[in-house]
């Protein structure tokens, strides 16, 4: 979503590196150039005005730091001002009572019934009890919705009974999360298309029967200001406690998600960057600004690389690479992890230095998709012993993959040069982690 900002904010600080001291003209026009980036990513221009002052400010009062050239000062400045921009420090979910619970609101479309079933299995993964209640009354349709998404990820669901009203089928919801010993009710309410009296009439009677400790307003990226002047209505009525990004993986501008929470004072607790429930994260405003500014984000790489593989797995793996008995079975789980961590493209992006590089390099993710096929068409004895594999068994492998046989031998002889390579590494006593870190 911030690429082209991105882009353009580090391509006026290429212009400062190089140049020794910095006098008050060179940083103006810098800061003219992050104006113009900041306000063609269609942030709100009251909170562009604010950036830059504070920038200015930072930058004039900074002590020279010996460490630092005069150029990664500008940068250090506009990440610390980015930072607090986009909220300051990381702003967990608050949770308390018994269940505890979470409300989802926001305009219609926003993503809040995805939201709902992203949040239940995040917190499902933490080992909460979640019950997730379908409130929104207006459509049959949009029960049916969360009973899918809930049943994908193993949750329950509370739809509404015929004849309630939405508070009515909130206050049961809670009864029954209460009486079955969840830890947390989520509670997914209507979308209209715009704010207006009738929705935030049933909304505050949905939040005054359960009690919400957590009021989360999807805010969609794509509906750019509009969506923040949303939320900003939606929290004068109801105080909200934060808020989800949803459709972070689109190409929206990202003016949305850099004003909504100067405007609002409020937090942004998590972003959505795409369809799959997987596809969520909790939001680090630090990172979120280093990764804008081009300075990587490992964290969030880290994090990933663990949630896609567990330590004892990699255990077995780093010990089998030591023996040189990698397989290509191992191999396959190695590919699996990478694809869980969002593909090659993802991992290379979130790598300090790689996001600039990566420019006009095309990622092909179909490749990891090939090879785990080819892989797969092979038999048990073929994956432990790849020597066997000769012509004849090219030929079904590659005609059971959907590939060629040149592809097949492709992937056996980069097979035998990683093999080659982990051999030297241990020769060297050196260790190694991660085939493709
Ligand atoms: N790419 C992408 N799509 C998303 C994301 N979150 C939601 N969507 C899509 O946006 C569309 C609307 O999402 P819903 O969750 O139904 O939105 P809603 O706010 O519940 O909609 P109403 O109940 O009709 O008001 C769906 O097609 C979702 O798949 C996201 O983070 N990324
Ligand atoms: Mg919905």
């Amino acid at each position: 979503m911030f690429d082209q900002l991105g882009e353009k904010i580090q391509k006026a600080f290429k212009k400062l590196s190089g140049k020794g001291l910095l006098n008050e003209k060179d940083i103006d026009d810098t800061l003219r150039e992050i104006r113009m980036a900041l306000l063609e990513a269609d942030v709100n221009f009251k909170v562009v005005k604010s950036f830059l002052a504070d920038v200015k400010t930072e930058v004039m009062t900074e002590e020279v730091m010996r460490s630092l050239t005069p150029s990664q000062q500008v940068i250090k400045a506009v990440d610390r001002v980015l930072t607090k921009l986009l909220g300051g420090i990381t702003a967990d979910l608050k949770l308390s009572g018994n269940p505890a619970v979470i409300m989802l609101a926001g305009v219609q479309g926003s993503g809040k019934t995805t939201s709902a079933a992203k949040l239940a299995l995040y917190l499902k993964q933490k080992g909460k009890r979640v019950l997730t209640a379908a409130c929104d009354t207006h459509r049959a349709a949009a029960a049916k919705q969360l009973e899918i998404l809930c049943k994908s990820i193993g949750v329950d669901v509370r739809s509404f009974r015929e004849g309630e009203t939405a508070d009515e089928a909130a206050a049961n919801s809670f009864k029954e999360a209460k009486a079955g010993a969840y830890d947390v009710l989520i509670v997914d309410t209507a979308g209209r298309q715009h704010v207006d009296e009738e929705l935030m009439d049933e909304i505050t009677r949905i939040a005054k029967a359960v009690n919400p400790c957590e009021i989360l307003f999807a805010i969609d990226c794509m509906a750019g200001q509009s969506a923040v002047d949303s939320a900003k209505a939606f929290d004068e009525a109801l105080k909200v406690t934060g808020f989800i990004l949803t459709k972070a993986d689109s190409d929206a501008r990202g003016g949305a998600a850099l004003s909504v929470s100067y405007i609002t004072g409020r937090p942004i607790k998590f972003s959505g960057t795409g369809e799959k429930l997987g596809d969520f994260e909790v939001f680090h405003p630090q990172r979120m600004s280093g990764r804008i500014l081009g300075m990587g984000d490992m964290l969030t790489l880290i994090e990933k690389a663990e949630k896609a593989s567990d330590a004892e797995t990699q255990l077995k793996l780093a010990k089998k690479m030591a023996k040189n008995q990698f397989t290509l079975e191992d191999y396959l789980t190695q590919l699996d992890s990478l694809q869980k961590m969002g593909g090659i493209g993802e991992v290379l992006k979130s790598i300090p230095g790689a996001a600039g590089k990566l420019k006009g390099i095309t990622v092909d993710e179909k490749a990891i998709v090939r090879v785990k096929a080819i892989i797969q068409s092979m038999t048990v004895k073929e994956r432990e012993e790849p020597s066997i594999i000769n012509a004849s068994r090219r030929r079904r492998i590659a005609a059971g993959s959907g590939t060629t046989v040149t592809d097949v031998n492709r992937v056996l002889n980069s097979f035998s040069e990683m093999k080659k390579m982990m051999k030297r590494m241990n020769g060297n006593k050196r260790k190694m982690k991660f085939p493709f870190m």
